[in-house]
């Protein structure tokens, strides 16, 4: 019995000295492990008369209990100590000064992005987002765009595989399907811009696979050109922080859309710098239109009750107009020194009342 206290003080002791998780294993191994000195001892009751074995067979369990206690206790407060030092060494201390080589900037299409809800916001837009893989159906057939229209050719729309059923899913070239979906769940009157990514198999100096649009969709029993003509005005102002912009409302053609218009705004050349809303030049920036009463019903409305316009336009497009960006491709290339050039504080979120820019 002595020589199991003393065992017992040996084990404690060497669990107490472990340092660290690998070496307090060694311990447990070297006394619980299947050769370990407690199973060892173990293995000599089959020896023992009856009355004997039980008297150490107890023994030798309650040992085995307190040094599996032991190395549970000192397990813990190891794993403490560990998470306190880890703790210790990465605090941040959040009231120093940002460090200028570490800091951020908005990219030119959020900021823009965000603007554009800013503007459309405050004339009672809401925000609506939608998947961007999306079936021929919201894509496509919905927008009355017909089986043999250009837009749905191969080289055009990204398709993804073709399921069992022969149909195709397609990364939306377009946002018009948030819109789609947004009249299938909503009751007139609505009134929404989807901003978003889209996505079409084409790649030169002025287009990437992947660009940024915003669409915008009013629908109610009333609404008509003359409510376009203002909201779209009114837009341009808001976001070229400009007084006056002339406005060229030149017929056109898109499927979804009946009459359909592209809006040309007035522009001057200045010491090389485009100026928006002075001189007689024209700039197209955006397509918009009636929405066809076949895109109503696609939407689950009644064409006879429920009328409307829309529009879209390019995000990345108007932020290198606004901001004098030249090169489109730059947008997506995450180089530092162009975002840093070109990018925008953090801190100062585009408001109408405190300023977009
Ligand atoms: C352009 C032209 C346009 C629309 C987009 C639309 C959406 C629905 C119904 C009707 Cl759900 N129209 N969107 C309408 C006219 C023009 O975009 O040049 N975009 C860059």
């Amino acid at each position: 019995m002595t020589e199991l206290s003393e065992l017992e003080s040996q084990l404690i002791a060497a669990v107490d000295a472990a340092g660290d998780e690998a070496a307090l294993d060694d311990v447990r191994v070297s006394a619980l492990g299947k050769k370990g000195t407690i199973s060892e001892r173990m293995k000599t009751l089959g020896k023992m008369d009856p009355e004997e074995r039980k008297a150490a067979g107890q023994a030798l369990n309650a040992l085995k209990d307190k040094v599996a206690d032991a190395i549970a206790i000192r397990s813990t407060s190891l794993k403490n100590a560990a998470l306190e030092a880890r703790l210790a060494n990465e605090f941040d201390d959040v009231t120093l000064p940002v460090r200028p080589e570490l800091k951020g900037s908005v990219h030119p299409v959020s900021q823009v992005w965000e603007e554009v809800v800013q503007i459309f916001g405050d004339m009672g837009f809401a925000v609506a987002e939608g998947p961007h893989i999306e079936t021929d159906w919201y894509n496509f057939g919905a927008l009355n765009i017909p089986e043999d229209h250009p837009a749905r050719q191969e080289h055009d729309t990204f398709y993804f595989n073709p399921k069992e059923d022969g149909s195709r899913m397609v990364l939306r070239t377009h946002t018009s399907p948030v819109q789609i979906r947004t009249m299938e769940k909503s009751t007139p009157p609505i009134r929404i811009i989807a901003p978003g990514r889209t996505y079409r198999c084409d790649s030169d100096q002025t287009h990437t696979p992947m660009f940024h649009q915003v669409e915008g969709l009013v629908l109610d029993e009333t609404t008509h050109l003359g409510h376009l003509k203002w909201c779209l005005e009114e837009f341009c102002k808001a976001f070229f922080e400009v007084d006056q912009v002339k406005m060229r409302f030149r017929a056109s053609h898109f499927p979804f859309t009946e009459p359909s218009m592209e809006v040309d705004i007035n522009y001057s050349v200045e010491n090389g710098q485009v100026k928006i809303g002075t001189g007689n030049k024209w700039m197209e920036i955006l397509g918009s239109g009636m929405v066809h009463p076949k895109v109503i019903a696609a939407g689950g409305l009644d064409p006879d009750k429920v009328q409307g316009f829309a529009f879209g336009m390019g995000i990345d497009r108007i932020a290198m107009l606004k901001y004098g960006i030249p090169d489109l491709r730059a947008f997506f290339e995450a180089d530092l020194r162009w975002l840093r050039h070109y990018g925008f504080s953090a801190l100062n979120v585009p408001t109408l009342p405190g300023g977009l820019s």
